[in-house]
């Protein structure tokens, strides 16, 4: 049987060309910095974001991780998202690991969190309080259904962040949907952040890894967070090649994975029990809730399974889907198909 599944972009598989470059890659020890292909990736990667430099890890999460910890101490405050997925899906693990402490702010629909909010949140100099030292946001964002924040955004985050001596980081696990979406260069968007950690192995479909951009001084302490985190690969080598490969290769194609979400939230917005705003769709991801009489969210879910079109039940009455370079338009119209048979 035919099964698609959008479940995740991370269910993506290397192209041919990583295998390739992957068995073929020359390689060192990384922790001693004699990796030609991770060096070559990480030069590479901190180019695209304009950088100054950047470090190659495992994965969103130790991108994430590492780059809190390398801008703030312990006791120290982060000011995120209640959506953000550092907040709601890493365990907690700024707080666990590096004792940060987290002021979460409602995230907006498209993700954003309001300027005032922000502003009314930093701590004021008092022997009571934590320090606020860094502003997390999430571009695109997974919660807030894929929404790409914008460079004016980003701006007016960063004249805050600026006015009161704060840092920001991005969570740009699909950094390059979002430049893409917004057709903008990538360096444009990230200019404002102190930081940006992106991964490969999403949407740029390499099997591992994610990069973390950001100045010579702040990767640095982030290569040091990453290997108390037992993060040094030795000959990562043959990871970073596939990574090399989905910079140059699978970018611009994010474009339609794009058309497919839309395609695909057009189409179920059709169906009866269905409620979905195809315009709020501007990436991959795509979110959609079902209320019906007859079948539960688990059991609707449930029956697309088995019936070969993958989707994940994320909360009550609410499915995800997301497009990737494996879901072709044709394999939207099947799942339309499938989700008509169940749904009409
Ligand atoms: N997100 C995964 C799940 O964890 C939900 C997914 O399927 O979307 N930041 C963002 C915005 C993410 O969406 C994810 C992964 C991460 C960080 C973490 O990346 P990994 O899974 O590589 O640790």
């Amino acid at each position: 049987m035919k099964v698609v599944d959008l479940r995740s972009d991370t269910m993506t598989r290397p192209t041919s060309a990583m295998s390739q470059a992957m068995a073929e890659a020359e390689v060192g020890d990384d922790v001693f910095g004699e990796d030609p292909t991770v060096n070559a990736l990480e030069k590479m990667a901190a180019d695209r974001m304009g950088k100054e430099a950047a470090l190659f890890v495992a994965s969103g999460t130790m991108g994430n991780l590492v780059s809190l910890l390398a801008h703030c101490g312990r006791g120290e405050e982060i000011i995120l998202g209640s959506f953000a997925h550092t907040f709601y899906f890493e365990q907690g693990g700024s707080a666990a690991v590096g004792g940060i402490h987290p002021r979460t702010l409602p995230n907006q629909p498209d993700g954003k969190l309001n300027l005032s909010d922000i502003e009314g949140a930093i701590r004021a100099d008092n022997v009571h309080f934590p320090r606020t030292r860094l502003i997390v946001l999430e571009n695109t964002h997974n919660l807030c259904g894929g929404y790409p924040l914008d460079t004016d955004y980003m701006k007016a985050v960063g004249d805050v962040a600026r006015r009161h001596g704060l840092k920001i980081h991005v969570d740009g696990a699909r950094f390059f949907n979002a430049a893409v979406a917004l057709d903008v260069p990538a360096a444009q968007l990230a200019a404002e952040a102190d930081s940006v950690s992106f991964c490969l192995s999403k949407g740029l479909a390499a099997p591992v890894g994610s990069v973390v951009c950001g100045s010579h001084d702040f990767i640095s302490e982030a290569r040091r967070a990453r290997k108390i985190l037992g993060g040094g690969m030795r000959q990562a080598g043959v990871l970073a090649a596939a990574g090399i490969v989905a910079l140059n290769e699978m970018v611009d194609r994010l474009a339609d994975d794009h058309a497919n979400a839309r395609k695909l939230a057009e189409g179920l917005a059709e169906m009866p029990g269905v409620s979905i705003d195809p315009t709020r769709i501007h990436t991959n991801i795509v979110y959609f809730e079902v209320k019906r009489k007859d079948m539960t969210v688990e059991e609707l879910v449930k029956r697309l399974d088995d019936n070969g079109a993958r989707m994940l039940p994320v909360g009550p009455g609410r499915i995800r889907a997301v497009t990737h370079y494996h879901i072709s338009s044709d394999d939207i119209d099947y799942v339309l198909g499938v989700a008509a048979k169940i749904l009409n």
